[in-house]
């Protein structure tokens, strides 16, 4: 059996459970939530397996993968299902592990910036941080739009939806994509319809107020 290390709140947790909600793929998870003193093994094996400590990760047998867009990669090649994670067209895989990467490095980037701002400030956090990965944000988003209107993502699920739920999901309530992005607004909206996004946005939804600390909006 597969065991996953997570948290239901981790965005790049989220990354993992779609492709493995999206194929139906049995595992076990691993909880990593600090509030639970039975999830101490949990945490001290992601602090040994990972170089900085971080999740998700992906136990299979005698096999340790790191790296949440790794890790998605395994399950395609290991544990294929309906949901074509990587495009079997070389050059359309070429291009949605390019995508992979910008919602990675410059929105999912983004929102961490600004909500570790909030941590380190105890609240109230470095408005200059916050101001400067909220314009990265909207440079990011900017970019999407356009890209977007000339090019047509992967069918769902695939890496690209793996990596885009999650980042759309919390980059909104950071910095609202707005009306002025229609193609990224609806692209929101259409992963957030997909049965496994939404099973990580109920299954998250409990910790929105703890583990949010610029505050979670009333919605979604
Ligand atoms: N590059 C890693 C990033 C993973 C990551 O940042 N995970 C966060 C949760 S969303 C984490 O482990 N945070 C806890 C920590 O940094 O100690 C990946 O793609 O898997």
């Amino acid at each position: 059996m597969l065991e996953l290390y997570g948290h239901l709140f981790s965005s790049y947790t989220w990354k993992a459970l779609i492709a493995l909600y999206a194929n139906g793929t049995p595992f076990a998870f691993r909880d990593v939530d600090q509030a639970d003193p039975a999830n101490a093994a949990n945490q001290a094996f992601v602090a040994k397996a990972h170089p900085a400590g971080k999740f998700p990760i992906l136990v299979d047998g005698d096999k340790t993968i790191i790296e949440a867009t790794a890790i998605i990669e395994y399950l395609a090649l290991n544990y294929p299902g309906p949901a074509p994670l990587i495009p079997a067209d070389p050059n359309e895989a070429a291009q949605a592990r390019m995508i992979d990467r910008v919602f990675d490095n410059y929105v999912i980037a983004n929102v961490t910036q600004v909500v570790m701002a909030y941590i380190h400030g105890g609240g109230t956090p470095d408005e200059s941080e916050v101001g400067g990965a909220k314009k990265r944000l909207v440079a990011a988003y900017d970019w999407l739009e356009t890209w977007l209107g000339v090019h047509t993502l992967p069918p769902h699920v695939s890496l690209v939806t793996c990596s885009a739920a999650p980042s759309l999901f919390y980059a909104d309530w950071i910095e609202r994509i707005g009306p002025e992005r229609p193609r990224l607004g609806a692209l929101r909206a259409q992963l957030l319809a997909l049965p496994a996004v939404s099973r990580c946005v109920e299954d998250a939804r409990p910790f929105r107020q703890d583990y949010f600390p610029p505050g979670a909006p009333d919605r979604d």
